[in-house]
């Protein structure tokens, strides 16, 4: 079986496991905190990041959300999650790049330094000036985001794909933090609402990151 090194706040873990979820992949999960440096992990992936995707039996190791996820589209054929014409495809991988980087850069990436890590592995409060700034900019994001579930079904297009999940997956981790204020957002906060219902979400609602609990509506399906 598939072995997932992760830890329950990363985002492009989260959005393997949703993807692992849509295409009912069995897996089973191993705790990993990628800033603890361990060697067995460093030899697992030499870039030290999580997720790793990895199967002892056929000596099969993967890194990286995206190689990840697009091994696994090309291996498993159901519920295809890059799915379409070749147009629709590549809309799809244009807006998981615009979530991956843009989305995690801008609001992710900076919640996880100032809330999780500076709380749980450096000791320190967190620096306001940083936190408004990337709640500042999650506006902008569900601004756009508003405007893609206003003008089609789903964010990459007519059916469901891998742009919602590596959207919810960020959105997933800034509502955890604390990071997302809805006010204005109902197009978004709507699809994000189907996208916590969905059985490949609601595994991941239910954990948490030790030291760290979410706020009270996180894991309320209707917000
Ligand atoms: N592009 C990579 C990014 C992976 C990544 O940045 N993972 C973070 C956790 S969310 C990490 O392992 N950071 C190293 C650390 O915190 O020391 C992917 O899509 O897998």
């Amino acid at each position: 079986m598939w072995q997932l090194y992760q830890f329950p706040l990363c985002p492009f873990s989260r959005k393997l496991r949703l993807l692992m979820g849509e295409k009912n992949i069995a897996y089973e999960l191993v705790r990993e905190n990628p800033w603890e440096g361990r060697d067995e992990f460093w030899q697992l992936n030499p870039a030290g990041r999580t997720p790793v995707l990895h199967e002892g039996a056929r000596g099969v190791t993967l890194s990286d959300s995206q190689a990840i996820c697009e091994f696994l589209e090309e291996t498993v054929e159901r519920n295809p999650m890059i799915n379409g014409s070749a147009v629709n495809r590549a809309e799809i991988r244009r807006l998981t790049a615009l979530f991956d980087e843009n989305l995690h850069g801008d609001v992710t990436a900076p919640l996880l330094h100032e809330r999780m890590k500076k709380r749980l592995i450096y000791r320190q409060p967190p620096d306001s000036r940083v936190l408004r700034e990337a709640m500042k900019l999650a506006h902008g994001h569900l601004d756009y985001i508003d405007w893609l579930v206003d003008t089609r079904p789903w964010i990459g297009g007519a059916t469901l794909s891998l742009a919602d999940l590596a959207c919810a997956a960020q959105i997933s981790v800034a509502d955890y933090l604390g990071g997302i204020d809805w006010k204005g957002h109902d197009q978004s906060r709507h699809w994000y609402s189907v996208m916590k219902s969905r059985p490949s979400f609601r595994p991941m609602l239910s954990e948490k990151m030790d030291g760290l609990p979410p706020p009270k509506h996180y894991a309320d399906v209707d917000l």
